[in-house]
C-alpha cells in the first residue's frame, strides 16, 4: 500500500484507560515521560491525564510510597498492541522484572479497553483488580467518572464511592 494511504485494516478508535505507577528513581518524572512517550506513540493519541498522587504502597512491604496516574487515549491499535506499546514505553524508561509487586520505575496498566471483556494468559480486560484499588480509582475517576466497568455495570466515582473511606483518605493529590 502506498504510503499516506489510510490504512483500511485500521480499526475503528476505540477509548482506553491506562494506569501509571512508579516507586524507584524519580517516580514523578517516571510517569511524566511515560505520559509523553504515550502520547508520542503511533496511533495513540492522549486526550486527558489525571492529577497525580502519591499512595502508599500495596503488596510486599517496605517500598517506597508510589506515584499513580490515569490517562485516556484514542487508539486504533488492538487492545494486544497498545499492550505491547506499553511494555516497550516501561522497558525505554529502564524497567527491569525482578519480584512479583515488588518496587518498579514505571508500570503501565490497561485499565480499560472500549466495553472490551476478555481473559487471557496476557491480557484480562478490565484489569482484574482495578475496582478494588483507591490508587487507581481515585485518579481514574477525574477523568473518567461516568465510565461504566463493563464487568461490573457500575461507574468509575461509584466504584471508588464503595472503596474504604480510610483508603482513598490516605492518597495525596499532587498539585501542580
Ligand atoms: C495490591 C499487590 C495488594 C498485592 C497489589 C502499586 C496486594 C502498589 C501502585 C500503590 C502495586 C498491587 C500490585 N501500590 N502496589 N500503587 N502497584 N500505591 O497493587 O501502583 S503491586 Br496484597
Ligand atoms: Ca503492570
Ligand atoms: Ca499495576
Amino acid at each position: 500500500m502506498p504510503l499516506g494511504d489510510p490504512d483500511i485494516t485500521a480499526l475503528k478508535p476505540v477509548i482506553a484507560y491506562i494506569g501509571l505507577g512508579a516507586n524507584l528513581g524519580d517516580p514523578r518524572r517516571q510517569v511524566e515521560a511515560a505520559l509523553r512517550l504515550l502520547g508520542e506513540a503511533d496511533e495513540v493519541e492522549v486526550q486527558a491525564v489525571s492529577s497525580l498522587y502519591r499512595t502508599p504502597p500495596l503488596g510486599p512491604p517496605g517500598q517506597p510510597w508510589y506515584i499513580n496516574a490515569a490517562a485516556r487515549v484514542r487508539t486504533r491499535l488492538t487492545a494486544e498492541e497498545l499492550l505491547r506499546v506499553l511494555h516497550r514505553i516501561e522497558a525505554d524508561l529502564g524497567r527491569e522484572r525482578r519480584e512479583r509487586w515488588g518496587p518498579r520505575l514505571i508500570d503501565l496498566d490497561l485499565l480499560l479497553y472500549g466495553g472490551e471483556i476478555l481473559t487471557g494468559p496476557d491480557l484480562t480486560l478490565p484489569h482484574p483488580e482495578m475496582h478494588r484499588r483507591a490508587f487507581v480509582l481515585a485518579p481514574l475517576a477525574e477523568i473518567a467518572p461516568d465510565v461504566r466497568h463493563p464487568v461490573l455495570g457500575q461507574a468509575v466515582r461509584d466504584l471508588l464511592a464503595a472503596l474504604d473511606p480510610r483508603e482513598v483518605a490516605a492518597l495525596e493529590r499532587l498539585g501542580d
